[in-house]
C-alpha cells in the first residue's frame, strides 16, 4: 500500500473494502518494508479484513507467505519466481496472477495456470521505482484480442480518469495503488473508480 498517505494503512485497506474493491493484494516490500514477524502479523490483519467483506486476499511475490496463510491468491512477476514452478508448490488450490509484458509472456502465464495477468505500466507511475517503461494500452490490445479468454488487469498510474481506455482496450479490470491509498477519502474514490469500471465494460458489453 502506498505509504504517502498519512491514513493507517489497515483503515485505507476497510475503506477500500467499503467502496467495493473485489480483490486485494498485498505488495509489502521495497525500502522501509516490514519483514519477519511484523510483515506476517500486517498480513494476517489485512487478510482478516478482506475475509469479513469476502473479498480475495491475494500476496505479491512471498510464495512461502501465501501458502503459510492459504492466501486466496499469489502474484508474481517475470523477475519472481517462474510462474510454472510457483504453480508446482502451490497446487491447484491457490489462484495465480503473473504480470506480463508481450504476448509470449501472457501465453506462458496461461500455461502455468494463471487466472489473470497483470499488464503495465499503462501510464506513468511513481509508486514502482522499478517500473518498465510507459507501454500505454497497445499490447493490452493484442494480448486481449490473440487470448481473449486470459483475463487482463490493467496497473501503472491509473485513476478514475484514465482508467476507461484501459477497459476498452481489452482489460477485464485495474489495479491500483495511489488512487486508493493517496486519496483523502479512500471509500469516496474506490466508489467512484468503481462507477467508472463498471460504465466503461459496460460500454464493452461486460457485465460486472
Ligand atoms: N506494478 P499506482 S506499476 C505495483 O507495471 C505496480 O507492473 C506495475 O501503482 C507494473 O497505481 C505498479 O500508484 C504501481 O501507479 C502501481
Amino acid at each position: 500500500m502506498g505509504s504517502s498517505n498519512a491514513q493507517q494503512p489497515l483503515d485505507v485497506l476497510e475503506k477500500a473494502l467499503d467502496g467495493g474493491i473485489t480483490c486485494f493484494q498485498l505488495r509489502e516490500k521495497g525500502p522501509g518494508s516490514l519483514q519477519g514477524q511484523e510483515k506476517l502479523a500486517f498480513a494476517q490483519s489485512c487478510q482478516r479484513l478482506c475475509k469479513l467483506y469476502g473479498v480475495p486476499f491475494f500476496v505479491n511475490d512471498d510464495v512461502e507467505l501465501a501458502i503459510a496463510l492459504e492466501a486466496d491468491g499469489i502474484h508474481v512477476g517475470q523477475e519472481d519466481e517462474e510462474a510454472g514452478s510457483v504453480r508446482r508448490r502451490i497446487g491447484d488450490q491457490m489462484q495465480l496472477g503473473v504480470s506480463v509484458h508481450t504476448v509470449e509472456e501472457a501465453m506462458a502465464a496461461q500455461t502455468a495456470g494463471a487466472a489473470y495477468v497483470g499488464m503495465g505500466p499503462v501510464y506513468p507511475t511513481s509508486t514502482k521505482l522499478d517500473a518498465k517503461p510507459v507501454a500505454g494500452t497497445n499490447m493490452i490490445a493484442k494480448v486481449a484480442g490473440l487470448i481473449p479468454e486470459l483475463p487482463i488487469v490493467g496497473i501503472g498510474g491509473i485513476t478514475a480518469t484514465n482508467a476507461a481506455p484501459v477497459i476498452h482496450a481489452g482489460a477485464s479490470g485495474i489495479s491500483v495503488i495511489s488512487a486508493i491509498a493517496s486519496a483523502e477519502e479512500p471509500r469516496q474514490a474506490t466508489l467512484f473508480l468503481m462507477e467508472i469500471l463498471g460504465q466503461a465494460l459496460n460500454e464493452r458489453n461486460v457485465v460486472l
